[in-house]
């Protein structure tokens, strides 16, 4: 971690976090700095599962020297949660912070809650009541994204991809529009063994880059052991999804979980393995791949990699 008199490094090798376990990064740009969201995976488990309370922020201006924010949300803050602090993602809208994050209610399944702050780095403040709560346990791993005319999208759901408008507030959805189940097909998330028939099973990342929207997931190949990261893609935001392949290949962890974000001209993939000493499926750690985009905007699959160079 960068401190003030420490020398500044010009590569970091994988994982780039090290202090502590953590895993589904949420990258963000804001002009100049890259904020990079994550879980946190306790090092004590409970029950030898997930063991997860708060949800940590990094920055960092040139890809190896980050900046560590600590804890900036966490079970704590939101009085109707009990457990599992999953997989966030954090935009900005006029110059408000919106937070989006899984967790398990009190006595109940998994719902959406939104946290909302005046700073990327938090403290963020909690709306109050779930965002989404369709009462079962497929509300995980919201992704959002604010298309050019304004509509913001959040998209989320383990085993099916569903969506809702968000209205410009970021903290409701246009409740006549409602939410929206995605068709589970193969055309458009592969064959594969997850509940629905397809690849598709978690985590998805949605974007726009060039006109062509993209989705991203977690994903299980046929007979796969782990997930391993694939995408999808649309000319409209709501689909329908084509399915355009194996983004990241799987590895000894099992969950994946990926984050895609351009930032300085350069495009960054992150995602999370068990490679810190100690690491296994419940104890995390964040990565970070550079990858290019083909000029048809289709990706071929990305290495896992070493380490990766700073940004000059
Ligand atoms: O980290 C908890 C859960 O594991 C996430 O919500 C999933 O995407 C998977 O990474």
């Amino acid at each position: 971690m960068l401190k003030g008199e420490e020398i500044m490094k010009t590569k970091i090798t994988n994982p780039i976090i090290k202090s502590i376990y953590t895993a589904d990064p949420a990258p963000m740009v804001l002009g100049d700095t890259l904020y990079l969201y994550t879980t946190h995976d306790e090092d004590e488990l409970v029950n030898n599962f997930y063991t997860m309370y708060d949800w940590r922020c990094f920055s960092t201006k040139d890809m190896v020297n980050w900046t560590d924010h600590g804890k900036i949300f966490s079970l704590d803050d939101i009085q109707w949660a009990e457990d599992r602090a999953w997989a966030p993602q954090c935009i900005e809208r006029n110059g408000k912070f919106y937070i989006y994050c899984p967790v398990q209610k009190k006595g109940g399944g998994m719902a959406i809650a939104v946290g909302i702050s005046d700073s990327p780095t938090g403290p963020f403040k909690d709306l109050g009541e779930p965002l989404v709560d369709e009462g079962d346990w497929n509300d995980i791993d919201p992704t959002v994204y604010i298309d050019d005319d304004g509509q913001a999208y959040l998209y989320f759901g383990n085993p099916e991809l569903r969506y809702v408008l968000l209205n410009e507030d970021m903290i409701s959805y246009d409740e006549t529009v409602g939410i929206v189940k995605v068709p589970m097909t193969e055309e458009s998330f592969g064959k594969g063994s997850h509940d629905t028939g397809t690849s598709y099973g978690e985590g998805p990342w949605f974007y726009k880059r060039n006109g062509i929207y993209y989705m991203m997931y977690s994903a299980f190949g046929v007979d796969a052991k782990n997930e391993h990261l694939a995408y999808s893609t649309s000319d409209s935001p709501t689909g329908p999804w084509k399915y355009g392949g194996v983004l990241m290949e799987e590895g000894d962890c099992f969950t994946i979980h990926g984050g895609i974000v351009d930032f300085k001209g350069r495009s960054y993939l992150f995602y999370h393995t068990a490679d810190l000493p100690g690491g296994n499926l419940f104890n995390r750690s964040v990565c970070v791949a550079e990858f290019t985009y083909n000029e048809d905007g289709s990706i071929d699959t990305v290495e896992k990699a070493d380490s990766i160079e700073a940004i000059e």
